[in-house]
Parts: structure tokens; sequence; C-alpha cells
């Protein structure tokens, strides 16, 4: 908690308060105060990963690579993951017809700004081209298509990408193989010998098996664990095992590090390469604090063992997420919101690297103003505004002392209790983007004096 700063102008009274997660009110000592926000941490993550051997990385979309979303997956992150752009639906939609573009974009910007890449995903069972998904092949035509596709796609990449996601979810939830066109086709021998084509094609990359669901242990990452020691055993090249971790609030495996450890004690690397914590809609701050515990978990586990190579988060920002689209009603999984603003487990994650957060800066403002008054009425404003962050809702208070009271509000929804007015925002102004302002007002009446109130913006 910290104490108001307010304005100095006598018809108008300014609040500052940090952006991020909203923070809620609370009435202390007759003074509404608003708890510290999100703000910068004093150093990006990739600075903290770095100094601490690890990657801290981001999936990206390659078209959205300009502008703040470009700012903050260069600043924030020193590996990137393409989350769709070099599936084999993306690369090869028909047959022998290649589109390299967006794969390549998301290279070429990682290159730029010294970011690793982690190349996603060869072989899988989703996003595969119809005329793939679609065709009668024998095992004979089957193991050339996905030999030639590793040979091709590894091999344009080669020296360039720090590691490569070969085969992608092979394990159903009771650890049996999940039934694929390339399991059925090929038997279980697919994922050797995608690994060994994938090292063939390229010596300097780490190759991966990566799946869902397989964080802690269970069936699953126990079937994980037992295919990785056998891989090891035949000296099929397997230098690391992905964990997904598309977890759900309050879901964060017990066994998390000692599963990392026990995948790090058959001599491969581990990498969470998915991170994200869905919430039901809409997330409270209490939920937000949540999620950002549960992140700082995540990647403290991480950093406890020597072979976890860091984390990927599957899209720094709620604007760029799947969940919403996957999962209707929920979202809000990522560090950042939609309108970029980090949130309490962008935070969490910088602490869990050995980040430090400094002081609030000041970053939004709500001004009250009272616009016109008459002998018992009078019309009011509050403005808020925003510069160096951004909101995506907005809750304003503040306590009359003289006993006003509001009559009608409109752009927004205020609710009057005694001397206690809070105000938040309406469906469609919720947002308030950095540099810009959003105004709401009402009416009131009062009687012998209308001091301007201290305004808290939460
Ligand atoms: O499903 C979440 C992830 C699970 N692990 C493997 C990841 O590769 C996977 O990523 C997601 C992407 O984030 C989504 O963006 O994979 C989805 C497909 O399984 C991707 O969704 C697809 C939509 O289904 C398509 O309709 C859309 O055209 O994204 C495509 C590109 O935006």
């Amino acid at each position: 908690m910290r104490s108001l700063r307010t304005g100095s102008t006598p018809a108008s009274r300014v609040t500052r308060v940090l952006t991020g997660a909203l923070t809620g009110f609370a009435l202390l000592g007759g003074l509404l105060l608003s708890a510290p926000a999100a703000h910068a941490a004093d150093e990006p993550l990739r600075d903290l990963a770095d100094a601490k051997g690890k990657v801290i990385g981001t999936a990206v979309t390659g078209s959205k690579l300009t502008g703040t979303y470009g700012e903050i997956a260069a600043r924030e992150f020193n590996a990137l993951t393409p989350g769709n752009a070099m599936k084999w639906a993306s690369v090869e939609p028909a047959r022998g017809s290649f589109d390299w573009a967006e794969a390549d974009r998301i290279v070429d910007f990682a290159e730029a700004n010294g970011q690793q890449v982690r190349g996603h995903t060869l072989v899988w069972h989703s996003q595969n081209p119809d005329w793939l998904t679609n065709g009668t092949w024998t095992a004979a035509e089957l193991r050339r298509l996905m030999t030639d596709h590793i040979a091709t796609e590894v091999g344009r990449y080669r020296g360039r990408l720090a590691t490569w996601d070969v085969v992608n979810e092979p394990f159903n939830e009771d650890g049996t193989y999940r039934q694929t066109l390339w399991y059925n086709g090929l038997g279980a021998d697919y994922i050797a010998e995608a690994l060994t084509a994938a090292r063939a094609a390229d010596p300097s990359a780490k190759l991966y098996i990566n799946d869902y669901n397989v964080e802690g242990v269970n069936a699953k990452s126990t079937a994980l664990y037992n295919l990785v020691r056998d891989l090891k055993a035949r000296g099929v090249p397997i230098d690391g095992v992905g964990l997904q971790a598309h977890l759900i609030l309050g879901q964060v495996p017990s066994t998390l590090q000692q599963n990392i450890q026990r995948f790090a004690d058959l001599g491969v690397d581990v990498a969470i390469t998915e991170l994200d914590i869905r919430i039901d809609l809409p997330a409270d701050s209490a939920e937000l604090a949540q999620q950002a515990a549960e992140y700082r978990q995540v990647v403290n586990a991480c950093v406890a063992v020597d072979r976890c190579a860091g984390v990927t988060v599957w899209g720094f920002t709620d604007s760029d997420s799947w969940i919403p689209d996957t999962f209707p009603g929920q979202g809000a999984a990522t560090p950042y919101d939609e309108n970029y603003a980090p949130k309490p487990a962008y935070h969490a994650i910088a602490e869990a690297l050995g980040g430090t957060t400094t002081p609030p800066t000041d970053a939004c403002t709500a001004t009250y103003s009272v616009v016109n008054q008459w002998n018992t009425g009078f019309t009011g404003q509050v403005r808020i505004a925003c510069d160096g962050a951004a909101l995506s809702s907005w809750k304003v208070g503040w306590s009359y002392g003289a006993g006003q009271q509001i009559t009608q509000a409109w752009n927004a929804t205020c609710n009057q209790s005694g001397a206690t007015v809070t105000c938040s925002n309406a469906s469609y102004n919720g947002t308030v983007p950095d540099g810009g302002s959003v105004t709401f007002g009402f009416n009131g009446t009062w009687s012998g004096s209308n001091p301007v109130p201290v305004v808290t913006l939460g």
C-alpha cells in the first residue's frame, strides 16, 4: 500500500496509480488508498535469464513482429518459438509448394535481436496439410514423406536454430501411444526415425520430444520417461524433453520439479516449452496474483535444476494467445494483458529469474473536475489518462467530504454508498491505450460547499 498523491489545482485533483492489474480499493483511515500494481522491472527478462544461463522465450506470430509487439518480443525474450509458422500445413500447404515467408521472418528477426529459435514442430498429428492427411500412403511412402520433410525444413535452417521440437505430442493420457498418421503407418519407431533424420539434417540443433500434461509425475510423463530412457540406450539422438505446461489456475503439479529432475537424471535437457496459465474470465486481481505465484513456481522449478534449459511462454500477451479460441470463457493466461501492460505474472517471472521490481512509476492518472455548478446541482467529470502504460479496464473511487450525492452518470457505472462512490468502465470504454484517455461524467447535488475529492484509480 502507498498513499495517494493529490493534484494541487483547486478545481481538480489528480491521483496517480500504476497500471497493469487492477488493484481494487481499500478504505483506510478515511482515505482511499491504492495498492501498487504492475510496473516495469529493473531489467528485461532476457538479461536476467542470460545471467542465469537460462532461456526465457515466447511463441510469436511472425506477422505481428512490429510496433509494441515486436519491441516487447525483442526486449524481453532471448528465444522465440514460431507459434504456427513452421508447422507442416504452414510451410507446405500444397505438395511440393513451400511457403517459408513467416518462418523466415521470425528467424531473421531473432538473429537481428540476438535471440535463439526453437523450431516447432516437425512430426505431429495436427496442423498437417490436407494432401498429407487425406492421402493414402504405403509405409515406405510415409517414411519417405516424413524424412524428406525433416531434411527439407531442418536443412533450410541448418546451423541457425538452437532447438527443434522434432516429435510433438506422441502420447495419450494413459501413456499409450497416440494413434496418429505416423504411429499407425510406421509404428512407434517413427519417433527414432524422425530424430535420426533431424540429426542428419542439422547436427548442431538440440532435438526434443515435446508433449502436454507431462509436467508432473503421471502415467503420461512416465511413458515419455521410459521412451527417452530407451532411445538413449539405443543411441538414438535425443537431447531433451519439452514440457508444454498449458496449465489451469490452481493446478500446477506439485511434482513439477521432481519430474524435471528425473528427466535430467536420464542425461537429457528439459525445457518448459509452452507455458500459459488460464483463468475463468473475467480474471480478478486475486486470481492474477495467484497466477503470478504459479508462474513463479514454474520458473523456480526450472531454475532449480541445472539441466532445465529454460521457460518459453506460449504467447507473451493475452492478445496473442490460443486460449480464448480453444476454451471459450477462459483466458488472461499470459504475462502481459491485451494492451501490453505487464501483469503480476510478468513481475513474478522477473523475480524468479533473480530480478527486482522497482517502486511504481506514475503511468495512469484519474482527474476529477467540476465542469458546471448551479444552486443545488453540479456536473462533474473524471478523466483517466495513461502515459507509459495502458489499461484494459478501470475502476475509480472517491469519498465525498460535504454530503454531495450523485444522481446520474454516463460513460461509467457509478454506485454511491454513504459518502463512498465507485465508478467502473462501461462495456465499451474499458481500454485506455498508452497515450490515450477516457472521460466519464455525472450529475450530483450539493449544498454548502462542493469540494473536489481525492480520487483513486485502481
Ligand atoms: O494448442 C496449443 C498448442 C499445444 N501444443 C502444440 C502447439 O503447437 C499448440 O499451438 C497452437 C497454436 O498456438 C494455435 O494458434 O496450435 C493450434 C492448433 O492446434 C493453433 O491454432 C490454430 C487454429 O486452430 C487455426 O484455426 C488457425 O488458422 O492457429 C491457426 C493460425 O492462427
